[in-house]
């Protein structure tokens, strides 16, 4: 390829470490390719960031290219944690070594690009005044290379040494005697700030927001942190692509508060010891998503910052109190908290004092006034967009990036964005990006790009552009996994909170490398799902949603799956119901309530039923529900859905009574259903024994347990009592005909299979009896009957039954209210404490049991 062409298949911008193995690819698959780049060298991010002190915060050996093997012989890291111009050495040894260079223009910033739609191609414009065509436009422009612009006032007043980490002056900088003022205390600073205070006379930190740090412990990597890379490579690195972040390291499988005070402490110095980023928060499974686990972290780091900093007053400056650890990229340091006593050090915290102007001579703050010869800014970046929509890139229609991502990016899978076709970002917003490994994002997603171009031109097809469905649906995926964990509540540049004016969105996908990679592995096999494909032979929609289960749900069933446990119904009924007990006692165990009793009660042959009674920590007498528990007629017990009747209890302000009923295969069919009337009749009439409110009861029940309560509510009917104010059914089994699409969509893989469903039927019900409205409540009469909450799942095999069963209702003219769940699956909605994204629908039921026993009470 040479200068004066103007036409190519594929400009790549940037010639960091994403366009480098960009370019490599597309040799390979014999398409012509240029880079385009700002530098006068590869390097990207170690172009620029040439500061003192910086260095990955990642192992050199895990941050370092895996596609050439032979690289991995060739080149010797010399330290844990390879310094700037190691890794830049690095960059040109692999560009020398793919002869990169001659696709490369450097000095050459893009400035602009648009899409025409008649030709199908992308026009960029440069700089230079030299542009470019081509087919596809991929911009590999890196997660953090736009500095921030200084938002400080007075910036450029200043009239002495100006300096920013981001752009540091090639042939280095000699503070030397100098009066230097660092502003900022991220990474770059944490990194610079000790090796400024060796050189400079006088060192003055500008602090707005305390950071999380440990020490590197940076020196020749150990034998034994190398041997699992030096044992089998391959290995290694294919560990790395299926781990959460991009470096092989074991899943931890408790959460802080599940360990004594000394098992935890004992954990966490092995962390400090250790020095690795992963390690801060990977000690325990839940540091980030539970914020009380979170703070015993947060007090260890604080002992630790408070144990080396001498003076308590600017140790406690240093201890980030405003945020959970992990919530802003923490930092790998040497030497930083020491830094802070030595006597020509001092730290500003501007929490206290903000600073009011840069002047002429310094910085003033509210109350103080510095001189400076030199100031460094350590301040940040526009992250993960500013890069790619500082370029004026415009696609279909005439609409810019920056327009469609006026309120925050909008990616599918952080690869493409709708409108923009062919239009390809590495390690986009949407993607893991920043909170993983880069180099093994990096070549996942330059891996992807480059097969889906062949796949392009194997088929014919010129453009690919994702759909709206696609990629809104990918947004919200990804909103919904961050909603999960405490990284939201951070003013992080995650949540672009850094830059003045940018939408607060989280910005990147926070699922894990690993499950990252399977999903767009998934797109894939399934014929690029949420793509549209063009070209000579037609157009190719296929249009849909790549991950439809709430994420919570989802990393439930992977758990399960990766279980391996044998289905349910080849355990035996003894087993089952051992295995349902052990399942449920490992569940959190749901809120507090007032006080628990535990009695029995009749049932309808006068067999004693078990059940437990939970009353609210508030004054009575309670109105009084009964509810009924799943597991399908032959599991489960008056005690196995505890901590759903907690929540109840709690949140409704009501006595829950669950109640026992008999059980298959030793008691079929009618037992169950007999004894849900019974029991209701019985707590109804000893409502005010039981402290309650007397007369009328609520039902509510999940699964079986729903059906037992919906066929309760209709036989009070037909007998006339006792008067049931209101049924909450919870994922109902209605129908016992199971022949619904639900049926066979949701059959397995979701949970409740048919498999065991039809096992549970089996053993409680013969398939003659199926058929009366008392195994089938969808089969009876349903008018005059008290108001109900139906609530189904998407990804239930019972979901539509319980859609037909809520649609009866209201057809029969029964209050209901009917709440479809979407990426719930049957067992989800019972989790609490457990399945986050499901609490709606808890809420919703404690509500309509409120409303109901209100109701009745006040009648
Ligand atoms: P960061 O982590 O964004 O740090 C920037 C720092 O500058 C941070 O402490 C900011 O405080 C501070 N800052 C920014 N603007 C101001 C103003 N106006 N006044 C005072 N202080 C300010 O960038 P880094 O370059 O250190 O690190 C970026 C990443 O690169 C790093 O995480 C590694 O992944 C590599 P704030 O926290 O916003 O209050």
């Amino acid at each position: 390829m040479t200068e004066s062409s103007s036409e190519v298949d594929v400009v790549i911008v940037g010639a960091g470490f994403a366009g480098m193995y960009e370019l490599v690819r597309m040799r390979r698959a014999g398409f012509s390719a240029i880079v385009l780049e700002t530098a006068d060298d590869v390097g990207g991010t170690w172009y620029w960031n040439r500061y003192p002190g910086a260095r990955c915060d990642i192992l050199s050996v895990d941050y370092s290219y895996s596609w050439d093997p032979d690289l991995q012989q060739e080149w010797t890291w010399s330290e844990r944690y390879a310094a700037q111009p190691e890794i830049l050495r690095y960059a040109q040894f692999v560009a020398d070594k793919h002869d990169l260079r001659r696709d490369v223009r450097f000095n050459t910033r893009v400035t602009s690009a648009e899409w025409n739609d008649d030709t199908h191609r992308w026009v960029i414009h440069t700089d230079t005044g030299d542009d470019l065509t081509c087919r596809h436009y991929i911009m590999a422009t890196g997660c953090l290379s736009m500095p921030k612009v200084p938002d400080i006032e007075g910036t450029d007043r200043f009239g002495g040494e100006v300096y920013f980490t981001s752009t540091w002056p090639h042939d280095g900088v000699d503070f030397t005697g100098k009066r230097v003022a660092v502003i900022g205390t991220g990474s770059s600073a944490v990194q610079s700030i000790p090796l400024i205070a060796a050189e400079a006379d006088q060192l003055t930190v500008f602090q707005r927001t305390p950071n999380f740090s440990i020490p590197a412990r940076n020196g020749p990597i150990s034998d034994e942190r190398l041997a699992p890379f030096l044992a089998d490579p391959d290995a290694y690195r294919d560990e790395a692509r299926r781990s959460a972040a991009g470096v092989p390291r074991e899943t931890p499988l408790e959460g802080a508060l599940m360990v004594s005070d000394e098992e935890r402490t004992a954990r966490y110095e092995a962390m400090w010891e250790a020095g690795e980023l992963l390690g801060i928060t990977g000690t325990f499974n839940d540091t980030l998503a539970n914020a009380e686990s979170n703070d015993t972290l947060r007090d260890f780091i604080h002992g630790k910052i408070r144990s080396i900093v001498k003076d308590p007053e600017v140790a406690e400056a240093l201890c980030p109190t405003n945020h959970y650890v992990g919530t802003k990229r923490a930092c790998l340091d040497t030497n930083y908290y020491e830094t802070y006593n030595l006597p020509h050090v001092r730290l500003v915290d501007l929490r206290k004092d903000p600073i009011s102007t840069i002047t002429e001579t310094g910085v003033d703050t509210e109350s103080e006034s510095f001189e400076f010869d030199a100031i460094v800014f350590a301040t940040g970046f526009d992250a993960m967009t500013g890069a790619i929509v500082g370029v004026d890139i415009t696609g279909r229609d005439g609409l810019t990036l920056k327009e469609k991502w006026a309120e925050g990016p909008v990616t599918y899978l952080g690869l493409m964005t709708a409108g923009f076709p062919n239009l390809f970002m590495i390690t986009g917003p949407g993607s893991p990006s920043v909170l993983s490994n880069m180099m093994v994002s990096i070549e996942q997603h330059v891996d992807w790009i480059a097969d889906a171009l062949v796949h392009l031109r194997e088929n014919d097809l010129d453009t690919i552009e994702p759909t709206e469905l696609a990629e809104t649906r990918w947004v919200q995926h990804s909103n919904e996994f961050a909603d999960l964990t405490l990284m939201p509540t951070a003013n992080s540049w995650y949540m672009g909170v850094n830059v003045p004016g940018k939408p607060q969105v989280f910005l990147p996908y926070p699922g894990g490398v690993g499950r990252y990679r399977v999903t767009c592995d998934e797109v894939v096999e399934r014929d690029y799902l949420g793509f549209a494909l063009d070209g000579p032979s037609g157009r190719i929609v296929n249009d849909g949603i790549i991950r439809e289960l709430a994420p919570d749900v989802q990393v439930m069933l992977e758990t399960m799956a990766e279980m391996g446990l044998p289905p349910i119904e080849t355990m035996g009924v003894d087993g089952a119901r051992e295995f349902m007990t052990a399942s449920g006692a490992m569940m959190p165990p749901g809120p507090d309530v007032g006080e628990i009793v535990d009695g029995t009660l009749p049932g309808a042959d006068g067999t004693p039923l078990e059940y437990r009674l939970f009353r609210p920590p508030t004054d009575g007498p309670h109105p009084i529900a009964v509810y009924f528990h799943g597991g399908g007629w032959v599991l489960g017990s008056a005690t196995s859905d505890d901590p759903l009747c907690r929540y109840l209890c709690v949140h409704s302000n009501s006595i829950i009574v669950s109640v026992n009923y008999r059980h298959a295969p030793e008691a079929r069919f009618p037992a169950a259903a007999d004894d849900g009337l019974a029991a209701a009749t019985w707590i109804a009439d000893h409502g005010e024994e039981l402290g309650g409110i007397p007369g009328q009861v609520a039902v509510a029940g999940w699964s079986a347990g729903a059906n037992v309560a919906a066929v309760t509510a209709q036989q009070a009917k037909l007998a006339g009592g006792p008067a049931i104010s209101g049924q909450v059914l919870l994922c109902p089994v209605t129908d016992g005909t199971t022949e619904r699409p639900s049926h066979t969509e949701n059959a397995d893989g979701y949970g409740l299979t048919m498999a065991v469903m039809n096992w549970f039927w089996d053993h409680y019900c013969d398939r003659d009896d199926r058929a009366d409205p008392k195994a089938s409540p969808l089969l009876g009469d349903l008018t005059g009957l008290p108001p109900a909450l139906v609530i189904t799942c998407q990804f239930d095999p019972l979901r539509d039954e319980g859609d037909a069963y809520a649609a009866a209702l209201a057809d029969a003219g029964v209050s209901v209210q009917h709440l479809q769940c979407p990426g719930q699956t049957h067992t989800a909605v019972p989790a609490v404490g457990a399945m986050i994204t499901s609490e709606y629908a808890r809420a919703a039921m404690a509500d309509a049991l409120r409303s109901y026993l209100r109701t009745a009470a006040n009648a």
